[in-house]
């Protein structure tokens, strides 16, 4: 990082800082040797998809790592989560928060069922179960948390309120492949759990997820449903999709189980450098993990405070970019701000100031096996450049 002025920025027409563009979510990409030797066994064997000897043997070795019962793979979490809702008997009404991923919303709108954002609390980023209550209705059949970041929801909070109500309690555990919520791995706690195995996730199937529940009748359920509802050669017994893994989805998967602490180990050096390298900056915040669970440290993620940095969230992303390295806003503008629930719930907002706020400040930085230890250096210093300069920039870029 050399810039001296600030007309060297490349926001200015300078040099960007970066020739390379580095990305936020790069996958990790373990063995090539042995992940390669697992697609020429899969040719060998003609066996492509449908439930094959790679699909099972994730699924096993999933299940036996945390510690659950049964596990699912699937094409992605997407319809992983819609295929659990509908297993589960969702319907009518649910509840989630409206910070995270679309995808957490759309599987349940895209079967008529009507998600209900409720607000988050600002520290974990997590739903925030002391405001779920007000939103129970007669309608309300389920609740759908999202452990953001990988941090576990209040687990224990949500489990009481589920059984109060007599409601379904599934995870959105897109985001906590490999963590632990009090020493135990997600993957076991609600009704079920899905987790993303997409190519921007620290564990990746290229595309791809999995369901996870200690529940037998259900997995089973759920088995038929991502089969069409087949159970046996021509016998359809239930309305069913299609959400089945490929085999070279599953030989890539165990090929990342492989390197699956290897790849956290580089999150952990890498979140440990940002924090070194952001310690003390005022109006930064990066957000922490605690030592104490195991974590993936997939995503870093920072809040920028207007006030004490100089600048907000969406110059300094401009200016990021600018330089080539594409942080994200994940998850601006939140779920009830995009369609179609903006204009179901014109004002859904007035309900969430929390998650409102959170999305105006929330910024994500290049993490993974793709990104250096030197570059995370420059990037910190770049960021501290930027804010060192806050006003003078703002006053070039007239803001
Ligand atoms: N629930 C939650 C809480 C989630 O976060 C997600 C997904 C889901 C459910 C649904 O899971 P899946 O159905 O996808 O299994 C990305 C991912 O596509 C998405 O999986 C993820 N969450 C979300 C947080 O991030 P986009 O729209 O940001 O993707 P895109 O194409 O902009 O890529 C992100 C960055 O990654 C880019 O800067 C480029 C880089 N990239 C991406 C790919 C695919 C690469 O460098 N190489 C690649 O191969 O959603």
């Amino acid at each position: 990082m050399d810039k001296t002025s600030t007309k060297e920025l490349a926001f200015f027409g300078g040099p960007p800082a970066f020739g390379e563009l580095l990305h936020v979510g790069r996958p990790n990409i373990g063995d090539r040797g042995r992940f390669i030797a697992r697609i020429n066994d899969m040719f060998d064997r003609r066996w492509l998809s449908n439930d094959g000897p790679f699909a099972q043997e994730l699924e096993q070795k999933i299940a036996m790592l945390l510690g659950v019962k049964h596990c699912l793979v699937m094409c992605n979490a997407t319809v992983a989560l819609e295929i659990t809702a509908r297993a589960l008997g969702l319907q009518g009404e649910v509840i989630l928060p409206s910070f995270t991923f679309i995808a957490s919303p759309h599987s349940l709108q895209w079967q008529g069922i009507t998600p209900v954002f409720c607000d988050i609390d600002p520290l974990t980023h997590n739903i925030d179960p002391a405001r779920i209550e007000n939103l129970i209705t007669p309608r309300t059949t389920g609740i759908l948390g999202v452990h953001v970041w990988g941090r576990a929801c209040e687990i224990e909070n949500l489990s009481a309120l589920a059984q109060k109500h007599h409601l379904k309690l599934m995870f959105d555990a897109a985001h906590a492949f490999g963590c632990t919520h009090h020493g135990q791995r997600m993957g076991r706690f609600g009704d079920a759990e899905v987790f993303s195995f997409h190519a921007t996730k620290f564990f990746n199937t290229f595309e791809g997820g999995a369901v996870t529940t200690n529940d037998d009748a259900l997995a089973e359920k759920i088995r038929g449903m991502r089969n069409f509802g087949f159970a046996g050669l021509d016998n359809v017994t239930s309305i069913g999709t299609n959400g089945k893994m490929s085999e070279a989805s599953a030989a890539m998967g165990l090929s990342s189980l492989e390197s699956m602490d290897e790849f956290i180990e580089t999150n952990h050096h890498n979140y440990l450098a940002y924090s070194k390298g952001l310690a003390g900056l005022s109006g930064i915040r990066l957000i922490n993990y605690d030592e104490k669970e195991k974590n993936n440290y997939q995503y870093i993620v920072l809040e920028v405070e207007e006030k004490d940095a100089g600048l907000g969230r969406d110059l300094l992303v401009k200016i990021l970019h600018a330089e080539n390295i594409l942080v994200r806003r994940y998850f601006y503008p939140g779920c009830h701000q995009m369609e179609p629930y903006r204009s179901y719930f014109p004002n859904a907002g007035l309900v969430l100031p929390e998650t409102e706020k959170l999305t105006l400040k929330v910024l994500q930085l290049p993490t993974g096996t793709a990104v250096g230890e030197k570059e995370i250096v420059d990037i910190c210093q770049l960021i501290r450049y930027i804010l060192a300069n806050a006003a003078e920039i703002r006053d070039q870029a007239g803001q």
